[in-house]
């Protein structure tokens, strides 16, 4: 357990630094490619990046579908384009994409840990820091089926890593509930560590499992030194959110006074919407 911890948090430092980096560049990229095409340059730069940064590839990896599926474009039409995905047994199924938007096949993997794999394929809208979509595909006995989808909005590239080892990979992410809030910039926001388990036959929030991920992620936040009067409003905001999900909403609101009393009645302004955004979009604390 210790040791999927570490190697969560190393995961999670190297994911952070890449995601930003990414999410930098991202305008300038697409500024450099037409609609579709951005994926095959980045995802050749997000690989090699990647490779450089993590100790298991278990992120995007086409290479882990070879033999089990692939996905083609099947043809143009009037309204879009239409893909296939089919399986090693010519089980397949047509994908419709009826916006602008690239697909790929992600990463195949056994989900639900019955002996078979499951295909994700991305779905990428092409804006700014947005969005990044994951499909999951499975065999039935007369074809293939979409069985779960996830939106992560900004937060691109998950990890698959069985950090509980219950045989079932969970995906390892990042919250970008907070991004933008109240005015703060994109590289101003909190950064909150996300992590869903997949259980009932789908994915669902399951951060607070993992309370030494949240206590380190504190630890860190503190560390954290900025001027910047924006800056310093995410940390403070980054702060009382991580405290909050570790079922620590009093010390939270005590630690921003003490550590962060320049932002302290910006929060007490914004309590009502935060406590919203928490209890939202994942379902945290439900
Ligand atoms: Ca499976
Ligand atoms: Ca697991």
């Amino acid at each position: 357990m210790l040791i999927g911890v570490i190697s969560f948090l190393i995961l999670c430092g190297a994911a952070l630094f890449l995601y930003k980096h990414y999410h930098k560049t991202s305008e300038h990229a697409l500024s450099q490619h037409k609609e579709g095409e951005i994926l095959q340059d980045d995802t050749d730069e997000r690989e090699r990046r990647q490779g450089a940064f993590f100790d298991s590839n278990e992120g995007r990896r086409k290479d882990a579908c070879k033999g089990y599926y692939s996905l083609t474009l099947k043809k143009k039409t009037a309204s879009g384009e239409q893909w296939m995905l089919k399986d090693n047994d010519k089980r397949t199924i047509t994908i419709d994409l009826r916006e602008p938007a690239a697909m790929s096949l992600y990463n195949c993997l056994d989900i639900d840990n019955d002996g078979q794999k499951e295909a994700v394929v991305e779905y990428f809208t092409l804006g700014i820091h947005c969005c990044f979509e994951y499909h999951f595909y499975r065999k039935t006995k007369t074809g293939l089926k979409l069985f779960e989808s996830i939106d992560l909005g900004s937060a691109s590239w998950p990890v698959f890593n069985d950090i509980n080892k219950d045989g079932k990979p969970e995906i390892l992410t990042f919250d970008d509930s907070f991004s933008y809030f109240g005015g703060l910039c994109f590289a101003c926001s909190p950064e909150l560590p996300l992590i869903l388990c997949y259980r009932n036959q789908k994915f669902s929030d399951c951060t607070n499992q993992f309370p030494a991920i949240l206590d380190r992620s504190i630890e860190e936040t503190l560390k954290e030194k900025l001027n910047n009067p924006f800056y310093k409003r995410g940390l403070a905001l980054q702060y009382l959110v991580l405290q909050i999900m570790r079922g620590k909403s009093q010390a939270g609101w005590q630690g921003a006074r003490e550590y962060y009393p320049e932002s302290y009645s910006w929060l007490r302004e914004s309590e009502r919407e935060i406590n919203k955004i928490i209890e939202g979009r994942y379902g945290i604390n439900r």
